[in-house]
């Protein structure tokens, strides 16, 4: 009863008294959970975020916003380019990354807090295996990149060194993600250096401004977006962890991208020695209106303009060359000194804006109905991690090769792009064009020599199946002991079992 009284006066401050609406028919067990739930929100918080939310909402359609006006691109000294660097210059990068590696400063931490709607399971994506020979999934291929780097470091610099792997989850997918590492061994990683912690939630709210019920005693909560990352470590001390274990620097990175290099060398390498504290990957977009995130500048200011927010003839814009003007894809894979998150972390993020995402939420009807909506119906509210780019004072940008490092998994296999065929595709390309370059002929199921057709399209499947583990090469390196001049049958999987046969 003194519980039902507190939590009725604190909705009425905040306006949400609806929440409440089927008190009378809940069991004592319904009631306690909601109350829990409800004694979660402080109702200033909920008043605000629910008028925020309204008041984003009729913003935005009202008036999407253009930013074509204000905006330039990234300033080539402050962009640096994989395909434009010679190798003497990729090669120091890679040394000074590797250098940072042995020394144990250098962290790699997983957005993994998101639903998957698109690619449609209902388990973690980090957790899908897009039908590899090996049948390895996204998290096993991203933990054994991490084992491979570690030793590559070791090797060059004689250490025994460890990169820390950060997880980001949410109230979705901690636990399956716990338990999958778990059910795994943590692929062979020590699991105190595997740190999972959960971002925060938020209401999902109607068009009228009140919070939705998506039971009658459990109100419609999402995830406050990637950039829930920046409350995430203050309120888990996850910077204390990083401050403790040593860390200087932290490559955030999205759970989709097959082709995701953990702690990438060459990455931390050039921003380290540009004395960066906030940088971006990207790669040059595809076409004109592909629907990525641009990196450039606003007012003067770094951000990630998405693709609606420009017109057509902007996108469509071209430099003397030929190369489009705003070219810097956004692929979600970030640098930051720790310095940086400390300092946005304890200072800066309630300064961070949020995105409406129009979504259909699942809810109750006045009669106590659950009704899932046809047509969008809610308002969330999302925090995005790029948005820290405003409050770097040493930007920098890095473009590598997209048919190397960009492969996301967002859709099932009923669309065209970025689908689990799409993603192993690229995944079997890019360890048919190392097999190739270390030398090797494969050879078809009656045994007669695949011929090195250079004029097969990527959109196709390679012309053999050859997979290479993580474990045995990190960025194609090191293969020509076990493949040069060699025959070999397809489907091939090289990895530290056929080593051993093959050296
Ligand atoms: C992200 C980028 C987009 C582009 C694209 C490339 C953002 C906001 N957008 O778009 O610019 O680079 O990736 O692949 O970064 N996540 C959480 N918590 C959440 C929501 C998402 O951890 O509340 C994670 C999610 O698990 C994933 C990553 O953030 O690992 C990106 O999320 P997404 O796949 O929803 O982002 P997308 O594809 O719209």
């Amino acid at each position: 009863m003194e519980a039902e009284v507190g939590v009725r006066r604190r909705l009425q401050d905040a306006g949400q008294e609806q929440l409440l609406r089927f008190w009378p028919e809940l069991s004592p067990v319904e009631r306690e959970a909601l109350v829990g739930e409800l004694l979660l929100m402080e109702p200033r918080e909920l008043r605000d975020h629910c008028r925020r939310a309204l008041e984003a909402y009729n913003q935005e359609s009202s008036s999407p916003q253009r930013l074509d006006q204000r905006m330039r691109p990234v300033p080539p000294e402050f962009l640096g380019r994989v395909s434009r660097s010679d190798p003497g210059e990729l090669g120091r990068w890679e040394q000074e990354g590797l250098h940072q590696i042995s020394q144990n400063k250098v962290a790699v931490l997983l957005l993994a807090g998101g639903q998957g709607t698109r690619l449609g399971v209902t388990y973690p994506k980090g957790m899908y295996n897009v039908g590899l020979p090996s049948k390895k999934t996204l998290y096993q291929i991203q933990a054994e990149r991490i084992l491979r780097v570690q030793k590559l470091a070791d090797e060059r610099y004689s250490t025994k060194c460890t990169v820390p792997w950060y997880i980001m989850t949410s109230e979705f997918t901690l636990s399956p993600t716990q338990k999958f590492f778990e059910d795994h061994d943590y692929f062979g990683l020590d699991r105190s250096n595997v740190i999972m912690f959960e971002q925060g939630m938020l209401p999902a709210v109607g068009f009228d401004g009140k919070a939705i019920l998506e039971r009658k005693d459990k109100v419609a909560m999402a995830p406050d977006g990637n950039g829930g990352l920046y409350r995430a470590l203050s309120d888990n001390q996850i910077l204390e962890d990083m401050e403790g274990r040593g860390i200087s620097y932290v490559q955030v990175y999205c759970v989709d991208n097959i082709l995701v290099k953990m702690a990438d060398p060459v990455f931390v390498g050039f921003c380290v020695s540009r004395g960066a504290d906030c940088g971006a990957k990207v790669v040059e977009k595809a076409y004109p209106a592909e629907p990525v995130g641009v990196v450039c500048q606003v007012d003067g200011i770094y951000q990630v303009v998405e693709y609606s927010e420009i017109s057509p003839e902007t996108a469509e814009k071209r430099n003397p060359d030929g190369s489009l003007t705003y070219n810097a894809g956004n692929i979600c894979n970030h640098f930051f000194s720790l310095d940086f998150l400390k300092n946005v972390a304890t200072t800066l993020e309630p300064c961070l804006g949020y995105h409406v995402a129009i979504k259909k939420v699942p809810y109750v009807d006045e009669e106590g109905n659950l009704v899932k909506p046809v047509r969008p119906n809610g308002i969330k509210m999302e925090k995005f991690v790029f948005d820290v780019f405003q409050f770097a004072k040493n930007f920098v940008a890095f473009e590598v090769l997209r048919e190397e490092e960009f492969s996301p998994l967002k859709n099932a296999d009923t669309a065209d792009k970025d689908t689990p065929t799409t993603a192993r595709r690229s995944l079997l390309w890019q360890h048919y064009r190392w097999a190739r370059k270390a030398g090797t002929r494969f050879l078809d199921d009656n045994g007669c020599r695949v011929p090195e057709n250079d004029s097969i399209s990527e959109s196709d499947d390679p012309p053999a199946v050859c997979e290479i583990s993580p474990l045995v090469s990190y960025f194609g390196e090191g293969l020509e002991i076990y493949l040069k001049n060699k025959d070999i049958s397809t489907p091939f999987i090289l990895d530290e079992n056929t080593k051993e046969c093959e050296a």
